[in-house]
This record gives structure tokens, C-alpha cells and sequence, in this order.
């Protein structure tokens, strides 16, 4: 039977369960990656596993995010991440070396292959044909040890390209446009699989630029065919031994199939406060900006950066907006300082960050009140740029630069006519500068017990999740509205650094709906955690989506958290709270999110036999005596986590089992 490229992956890997869309399968991992945010935690429940060494092909440990060092915390974590990669068998990318998806995709990833990361844009690396899926740091740690990667096998949605890109218009605007599309919810459980004429235009670093965004639509993945644009990619980083050609079969048929010209496509925007509020820059043009920061996975490699240079080159940066570029990898930066182009980003005007997350994630950066910051990021949740009321958009480098010239939001079409400005080929250079030494290889086997692992005083091991009680007597402590992000959940930005500390971090879940003078989320928690009464959030749509971090589950968890009852809730996010034993529950009417307040008392009869066999609970609202049908979504692992008190528990049960 014709097969679409992605399912000729997961054929390859398949282990447990069967190829039907819908059917929970178990799949083996050959790469993961982690990052130090994610990481450590990561790494601390990699330890309590007792697998000693990973058995992956493949695991490399970044440090990326966590970077500015306010504080001793961050250092600390890097120390240990160093120290236990070398013991363990991983690669560590040391800071400074560049953004974890940036540097996977030039020198580790390799078409044809599974890779697991603990971070949600893991994804970048389908450019370059590798299936390629993020998850919580505890399902990487299960998978460094060598255990299979579970999820329901996945429906496929074919994106046709056709045509050629425009002058101005890029690979940004392609998946901004299909974001507009196809929007941030409702696409849990799919696959972006791309094809057709329009793909062997576009070069293995805009691919990643759409692959990476496509994280923004709450798919489980997106991928690209692996063909001579590969290869070229691959040549260039000379890892050209890794190649293969990967195509879906020309007959394969797609669940949903979506149809672009790329040759009709212009430059577009993710308006503030969503990356699916598409408007074209066309409509947007002219409204005043004060900040523009080129950077992040999704934009930041040498082609982006050569282009914003060739755009400045002899101008000068609007004088009231402040610009900054954060390059995607030391490879990058070494390249565009070698050739004279981070000069001309100098001169016009622009602040050199570092290479790594930064003001994507909330690390510096934050914009005047009430001002426009221009980003060629990935994600403009609200506040996200550290900013209360934040209006962040989300752009391509080229319209981004426009913008940065003229001081107001430019269509970069417009250039020539306002700046006498043409549009700069930009072509993948002869070569790309490889220089991994700040890759640390593992230490060998024979000689790891002269590895001593750093553990500062920072860092925490997680508490474990306590058993489901066989009946939850519970308290609302929320009730959010639809897209609730675990950037709502569990902020990054000024709490980043607390990552490995949970019982800090915890003190800040919820942040953003805390009230002056109320009692916070978290102490309420802790108070009805104290009373032995369950604490539960209600939420709207897609609650969870955004980043694959396990802290919005690690943390509420701490706080006595014990179910999250919504209208619908993203795959990572749910995969998360089953891993720390708190139970999803959906609403069978989504009606019924209104037959519930905050503070109501509330009464799950029969939670963990339900956990065991059904599909459904019966809610009782005791503030109102109505009673509400919640459905329990649930694979038989899933269920035999949540019995077990989350996954570390149940990997022990296993172990013990065998
Ligand atoms: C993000 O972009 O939100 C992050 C920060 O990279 C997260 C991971 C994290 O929270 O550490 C992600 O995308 O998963
Ligand atoms: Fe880092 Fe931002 Fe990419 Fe997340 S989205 S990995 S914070 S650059």
C-alpha cells in the first residue's frame, strides 16, 4: 500500500501497537536531545531510572536557554549538565555553542530517523527529513534509557507546495500563512507531511524555519522529503554520509490535504497575542515599532543573517528602534564575522547577542509598556516578552529589517520604492564552517568513575506525585478560559532560573492570574494540599499548548494538583500530567465548563477504578449539586501510569516486574 513519508518512518520503528491513525503505538527513539531548562530535571529523573548510560544511538544535552547567569542557579545547572552527560554517554553542547534546534539540525540530524527532544520545537530538525517530536524531559529520559516513545499514531495532513517564492517573501510567510489556515487548535494527533514541485525550491534552512513554527499548530510533528536539497545541506556541513533520499510514495493519501502556491504568497505577521492572528504585512504596514529582535530557532541561521546584513548594509537602524540579533549557532556567528557580515550588522546599528534563546524566552529584552516590538520568532503569547500588555509580532528577518529601517511595520516589497533598496541573493556559501569543539564528547566507559558530578545546592530532586485516591474530594482553584499556554501555567522569562528548584518555581504557577493582595495559586494550593483536599483547574480549549515544559505539570503537581478538568487539553501537555500523575478529565458537553466555578467543592467518586477501566466519570458539583460527565482519553499505558503515582514510579513497577 502507498505509504506518505511519514509512515514509513514509524514503520521502521515500530515496536508495540498497529499503523491506524488513532491507535496508540510505541515507537523506538534512535536520537534525543534535551536542553538545559528541560535538562536538568530530565537528567535528575534520568538518574532516579538507574540506567547508568543511555542507549540511544544518539543523545546530545544543550545548554541554550538558561544562559545569563543572575545568580549562581544557572551555573550550577550547567556544571551538572556537563558533568552528567560526560558520565552517561551524552554529547554536551556547552553555552555559547547555539540553540539547541539550530545545532541539531547542522550536525546531528540525519533523514529517515526518530528524534526525541525536550523542548516542543524539536520539530526543526523535520527539515531535513527526520521525524522529529517533543515531549516532556521525563518521557526523553525514558527514551536516553533506551525505552520506547509512546503516542497515538498520528492522522497526516499533506501540505502541497507549488511554485517559487517571490522576492521578499519566505519560508516564515509560508507557515505563517498555513498557521492562519490551519490555526493553533484542534490539530493534536496530526503530521505535517510536505510535497510537491514547490519543495526542491525551498533550501534545508527555510525548511527548518517552517517545520520549526509548525509547533505553533499543536501537531506532533512536521516533515520534509530528505532529497538533493538535503544532500547539498548535508555536503555543506560535511556530513554528507548520512544521507538518504526519504519520499512519500506518490500515490500515498492524506487525512486532510492543504494546497499552496508559493509564488502567491506575500509577507505576513502573527498579530499580538497569538501566532495564529495571521495579517499580511501589507495591512498592517505603517503602524510605529520600537524594538526589532532577529533570533531564535526558527530564524536565526546564515542565510537570515546574511540577508538582514546585505539589507543594512551602509544604513542605519531607525534611531528609535532598538535592534538586536541573537545568532542561531556559534557556527553562524563564526561565519558571518569571518565574512565581514556581522560588521554590517554592527555599523547599522545592532545589539550582538549571544548565541542562544534570549529574548525568546523572556531573557532580557522585554519592550516598553505599551510600545511594538518585531520578532522572528515563534511565539507571541501574551507577557511572554516579559512585558505586561506586551504587542508582539511575529515576522520574517526581511520584513523585520524593513521595519527596523523605516521605524514603522514595512512590507519589505516596499523598499525599493521608499529606500531604492533591491532585493540581495542571498546563496548557501561554498562551505560551512565546522568547528565542533565546543561539543564535548561522553567520557568512555572504562573511564567514568573519574567523572565527578557537579550537583550544586540549586538543584532539587522533584518530589514524587502521591497515589490517585480512590475518591478525589476536590476545590476549583481555577477556571481559565480557551489556549490557556504553559507559558500561563508556569512562566518562563524572570522564574527561568528556578527550573531546577520546584518547590521555587512552584510559588509562581499561575503567575499571570495571581491578584495584589489575594492569596496566591500557590498558597491556596498548598493550604488545600495541608486540608488533604485535591486541587483541580478548569480550562476552556487546547489547554497546555506551547512549550513541552513538564514543569506545568511537575509544579502544580507539588502544589497538590490532582486533575485539570477541560474542553480539550495539547498532547504534550497531557502526556506531561499523566507523567506526574495528574489526571486529564475532558468535558463529554463542553457545555458544562459553565456548571463549574472557582472554589466549587467538588466530588469524583470512584477516580482511580475509573482510571483503571472506563472512559468516563461522573463529576458532582457539591456547590450545586449538579453532576457533570467528564471523558477520561486514556492508552492502557497511560492508565498504568496514573495507577502506578506518574512514570517514574511505573518505570520502577516495570523494572521490578522483569
Ligand atoms: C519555548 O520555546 O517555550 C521553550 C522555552 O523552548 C520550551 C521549553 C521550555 O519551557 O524549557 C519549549 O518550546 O518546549
Ligand atoms: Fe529557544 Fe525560543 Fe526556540 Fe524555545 S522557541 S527553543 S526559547 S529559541
Amino acid at each position: 500500500m502507498a505509504q506518505t513519508l511519514t509512515y514509513k518512518i514509524l514503520a521502521r520503528h515500530l515496536v508495540e501497537g498497529e499503523l491506524k491513525a488513532g491507535h496508540p503505538i510505541g515507537i523506538r527513539i534512535d536520537q534525543t536531545l534535551t536542553q538545559d531548562a528541560t535538562g536538568t530535571t530530565g537528567f535528575l529523573l534520568f538518574e532516579s531510572m538507574g540506567t547508568a548510560r543511555v542507549q540511544t544511538e544518539l543523545s546530545v544535552s544543550y545548554v541554550d536557554h538558561n544562559t545569563a547567569q543572575f545568580g549562581p542557579e544557572n551555573h550550577n545547572d550547567h556544571l551538572y549538565l556537563q558533568t552528567i552527560a560526560a558520565k552517561s554517554g551524552v554529547y554536551h553542547s556547552r553555552p555559547g555553542n547555539g540553540i539547541c534546534h539550530q545545532v541539531h539540525l547542522e550536525r546531528f540530524a540525519r533523514p529517515g530517523a526518530t528524534l526525541l527532544g525536550s523542548d516542543s520545537h524539536t520539530p526543526t530538525c523535520g527539515g531535513i527529513g527526520c521525524l522529529a517530536i517533543g515531549a516532556g524531559g521525563m518521557d526523553v529520559a525514558v527514551a536516553m534509557g533506551g525505552g520506547l516513545f509512546y503516542m497515538d499514531c498520528p492522522k497526516v495532513i499533506g501540505v502541497e507546495l507549488t511554485g517559487k517564492l517571490a522576492d521578499w517573501v519566505t519560508a516564515k510567510d509560508v507557515i505563517l500563512k498555513l498557521l492562519g489556515i490551519l490555526t493553533t487548535k484542534g490539530n493534536v494527533g496530526c503530521v505535517v507531511e510536505y510535497f510537491g514541485k514547490g519543495v526542491e525550491t525551498l533550501t534545508v534552512p527555510q525548511r527548518a524555519t517552517i517545520a520549526n513554527m509548525g509547533a505553533e499548530m499543536g501537531v506532533t510533528t512536521s516533515i520534509f522529503p530528505s532529497d538533493k536539497r538535503t544532500l547539498e545541506f548535508l555536503e555543506l556541513q560535511r556530513r554528507d554520509g548520512v544521507y538518504g533520499p526519504l519520499y512519500a510514495d506518490p500515490e500515498a493519501s492524506y487525512d486532510r490535504t492543504v494546497r499552496l502556491n508559493l509564488a502567491e504568497l506575500e509577507p505576513m505577521a502573527a498579530c499580538p497575542s497569538s501566532p495564529d492572528n495571521i495579517e499580511p504585512v501589507s495591512q498592517i504596514a505603517g503602524r510605529k515599532i520600537h524594538q526589532v529582535v532577529i533570533g531564535s530557532c526558527t530564524n536565526s541561521s546564515y542565510m537570515d543573517l546574511m540577508m538582514a546584513a546585505r539589507m543594512l548594509e551602509d544604513r542605519k537602524i531607525d534611531p528609535m528602534v532598538e535592534f538586536a540579533v541573537a545568532p542561531g549557532s556559534r557556527q553562524v556567528l563564526e561565519m558571518i564575522a569571518q565574512n565581514g557580515a556581522l560588521t554590517l550588522l554592527i555599523a547599522a546599528g545592532a545589539r550582538i547577542l549571544e548565541s542562544a534563546c534570549g529574548p525568546c524566552i523572556g531573557q532580557g529584552f522585554s519592550p516598553g509598556s505599551g510600545t511594538v516590538s518585531l520578532r522572528t520568532f515563534n511565539r507571541n503569547f501574551a507577557g511572554r516578552t516579559g512585558t505586561p500588555g506586551d504587542q508582539c509580532y511575529l515576522v520574517s528577518p526581511e520584513t523585520a529589517v524593513a521595519s527596523a529601517i523605516m521605524g514603522e511595520i514595512t512590507d519589505p516589497r516596499d523598499l525599493k520604492r521608499l529606500m531604492g533598496i533591491g532585493y540581495p541573493k542571498i546563496k548557501l556559501p561554498q562551505e560551512f564552517l565546522i568547528d565542533d569543539s565546543m561539543i564535548e564528547k561522553p567520557v568512555p566507559l572504562d573511564q567514568v568513575s573519574r567523572v565527578e558530578v557537579l550537583r550544586g545546592p540549586t538543584i532539587i530532586v522533584p518530589e514524587s506525585p502521591k497515589h490517585l485516591p480512590e475518591k478525589l474530594d476536590g476545590q476549583v482553584l481555577l477556571k481559565c478560559g480557551d489556549k490557556i499556554t504553559t507559558d500561563h501555567i508556569m512562566p518562563a522569562g524572570a522564574f527561568l532560573k528556578y527550573r531546577s528548584n520546584a518547590p521555587q518555581y512552584s510559588k509562581y504557577v499561575f503567575h499571570c492570574f495571581n491578584e495584589e493582595g489575594q492569596p496566591t495559586f500557590a498558597e491556596r494550593g498548598l493550604s488545600l494540599k495541608k486540608q488533604g483536599i485535591g486541587g483541580i483547574i478548569v480550562a476552556g480549549e487546547s489547554y497546555g499548548q506551547g512549550s513541552s515544559r513538564e514543569h506545568a505539570a511537575l509544579c502544580p503537581m507539588y502544589l497538590g494538583v490532582r486533575a485539570v478538568i477541560a474542553k480539550s487539553i495539547e498532547r504534550i501537555h497531557k502526556a506531561n500530567l499523566i507523567n506526574f500523575c495528574i489526571v486529564p478529565i475532558e468535558f463529554d458537553n463542553p457545555d458544562d465548563y459553565d456548571a463549574v466555578s472557582v472554589n466549587d467543592r467538588i466530588e469524583i467518586a470512584g477516580l482511580a477504578e475509573a482510571v483503571k477501566h472506563l472512559d468516563a466519570v461522573i463529576i458532582v458539583n457539591q456547590a450545586t449539586n449538579v453532576q457533570i460527565k467528564g471523558k477520561l482519553t486514556l492508552s492502557a499505558r497511560d492508565r498504568d501510569i496514573l495507577l502506578a503515582g506518574g512514570l517514574l514510579a511505573y518505570t520502577h513497577k516495570k523494572a521490578m516486574d522483569r
